[in-house]
């Protein structure tokens, strides 16, 4: 079968790419304002198109979002046949599609992907897409519909969903019908195989007060919602709470996971109740933070890091008991955001990876253990069962009663956790099982460590593209100098760490800092910000703390 280059050329011709405009990859995929997307979304159907072609027509995914960042806004995430994001070998292709500069160099630039991956053009292509509540979806989503059926794809449309469910989608459309089938491949097959996992872990438990769920004004709240009614409230009790979906402006505005990791307060307006339960989402529901306040009213947040050393926990609790720690090690990705008092907390008892920012680094290290716990700091994670780790649970034969609970209790936990990307509903429900379990208020999870006070700083530079990190982020190679500065402002602090790095997904660069105390970790974070501002800044200096 040969390509049709006519198809491709007419479509793309409805299509046009905006001049002047450079797409870049990102930490998970292209994000920009949604106005200059609609040739990349285009562009990207074409893309997921060759993927399924080159991997023997598996499903590939595509998820139009532009998660945390503002509504006006929008991006796209590629999701791979396992349910994990598009293999990274693959992200200079989607670079020189989405930059070709006219109809005829992208119809060279599909030739020339083709002829570099030896694509089979005979092989039918297939990919599920789905999108979040962005006004703009409606149009992009045409857009990619048109790049799929430029190359004659077969389609699955699966709406309005959460990334985290389109994920699930792609793994359940991939592995149906064989030994490893992850599930039923719809939305409500999803709702089913979680709500069957937590009432397995959850009945029969003395019910915790009411959790209040910040639903970032995104997709999670109607999402949330349905899977409520397949739960019930008697087994969960649940208030969620920002769930204006309709409304121009309001999504993740002032509310939801990335506000409340980064400002460390509660979404604005909303006044916290001491030591009950509260959760915010993010925009596409794929992360979650907690956080709760105590009777002087202080903010207390529980973010990814704290998640990580609740579960790695429990799981070894359970693997221990089931009688299998013989043979199932656990183990925990974190990146340079994690609080270095939760790292120094978890490397007491397991290992701990360090790897760069995006899920893409943290899926693939956590696929190393047996168990991957892994957690950005920002909420975003889940846990990695090894194949062999799942078939050890599987065919285990407990010696007693309670090793025999213990065991159903972690083969549920299997079912529980969405183990194709972080997922703010199956950890959200993960957070609820651990602490029914242990019976525990926030308090008392929050009690494992202290955090060192810390701040994140956003950075508006003329060009991020000259930030460039390694040693997976913690040290700036360039520009020149700049690492230098750092170091030396770090050196005066007690306890100080701080680290720049440009965002994979806002114009921005981002400087993090801890320290001792909080007046110095503010203290180091504004250093370094005027470092990266005085040289490189545009606009007006950050705010500083
Ligand atoms: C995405 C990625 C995360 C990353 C975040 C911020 O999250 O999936 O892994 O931590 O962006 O990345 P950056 O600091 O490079 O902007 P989301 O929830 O926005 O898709």
């Amino acid at each position: 079968m040969s390509l049709n280059e006519q198809a491709i050329r007419s479509a793309s011709a409805n299509h046009p790419r905006p001049h002047n405009t450079t797409f870049a990859y990102g930490t998970a995929g292209f994000r920009a304002n949604a106005d200059t997307l609609d040739s990349t979304m285009f562009r990207v159907g074409i893309l997921a198109a060759l993927r399924s072609k080159k991997l023997a027509g598996q499903t590939i995914g595509i998820m139009v979002t532009a998660s945390h960042n503002p509504e006006q806004d929008n991006g796209v995430k590629l999701v791979d046949p396992h349910g994990e994001m598009l293999h990274s070998s693959w992200e200079q292709y989607a670079t020189l599609l989405a930059n070709a500069v006219s109809d005829d160099s992208l119809v060279a630039t599909v030739r020339q992907v083709i002829q570099a991956t030896g694509v089979d053009l005979a092989v039918k292509a297939k990919v599920v897409f789905g999108h979040d509540t962005r006004p703009s979806c409606r149009s992009l989503v045409r857009a990619v519909v048109d790049g799929l059926a430029a190359l004659d794809t077969d389609q699955v449309n699966a709406g309005l969903v959460t990334t985290p469910q389109l994920h699930y989608l792609v793994r359940c459309l991939n592995t149906e019908g064989t030994p490893e089938a992850y599930g039923e491949p719809t939305v409500d097959g999803y709702y089913r195989k979680l709500a069957t996992a937590y009432s397995t872990l959850a009945t029969g438990r003395h019910l915790l007060p009411a959790l209040t769920v910040d639903c970032a004004n995104g997709v999670g709240a109607p999402k949330l919602k349905e899977f409520l009614k397949v739960v019930g409230n008697d087994l969960l009790p649940i208030i969620a709470v920002r769930d204006s979906t309709t409304q121009a402006g309001h999504l993740n505005f002032d509310c939801g996971a990335d506000y409340v990791k980064t400002q460390q307060r509660a979404p604005r307006n909303v006044e916290l109740v001491p030591w009950q339960r509260y959760a915010s989402f993010d925009g596409d529901a794929d992360r979650i933070v907690f956080y709760y306040a105590d009777a002087d009213g202080v903010f207390h947040l529980l973010d990814g890091d704290k998640i990580a050393g609740l579960v790695a926990g429990f799981i070894m609790d359970l693997v221990k008991d089931a009688g299998l720690d013989d043979s199932v090690k656990v183990g925990v990705v974190q990146t340079a955001y994690a609080n270095g008092a939760s790292t120094k907390y978890l490397t007491e008892g397991v290992p701990v990876t360090c790897v760069p920012t995006g899920v893409k680094h943290l899926h693939h290290a956590a696929e190393s253990y047996d168990v991957g716990v892994y957690f950005e700091a920002n909420g975003h994670g889940t846990v990695l069962f090894s194949p062999l780790t799942l078939s050890t649970i599987s065919a285990h034969s407990p010696s007693s009663p309670s090793a025999s609970a213990a065991l159903s209790n972690l083969r549920a936990l299997v079912d529980l956790i969405n183990q194709t990307v972080g997922d703010a509903i199956s950890d959200m429900l993960l957070v609820e099982t651990i602490l029914l379990h242990r019976q525990w208020s926030p308090a008392q999870w929050d009690r494992a460590y202290s955090d060192y006070p810390n701040r994140l700083v956003k950075v508006l530079v003329a060009d991020r593209t000259q930030f460039v990190t390694s040693d997976a982020e913690r040290r700036l190679d360039k520009p020149e100098g700049v690492q230098a500065a750092i170091d030396d402002a770090v050196a005066k602090v007690d306890g100080g760490r701080s680290f720049v790095r440009p965002s994979g997904t806002e114009d921005c660069v981002r400087v993090y800092a801890e320290a001792a105390t909080r007046d110095t970790a503010d203290e180091l974070a504004n250093t370094v910000a005027r470092i990266v501002h005085d040289k490189f800044g545009k606009g007006p200096q950050p705010a500083s703390f």
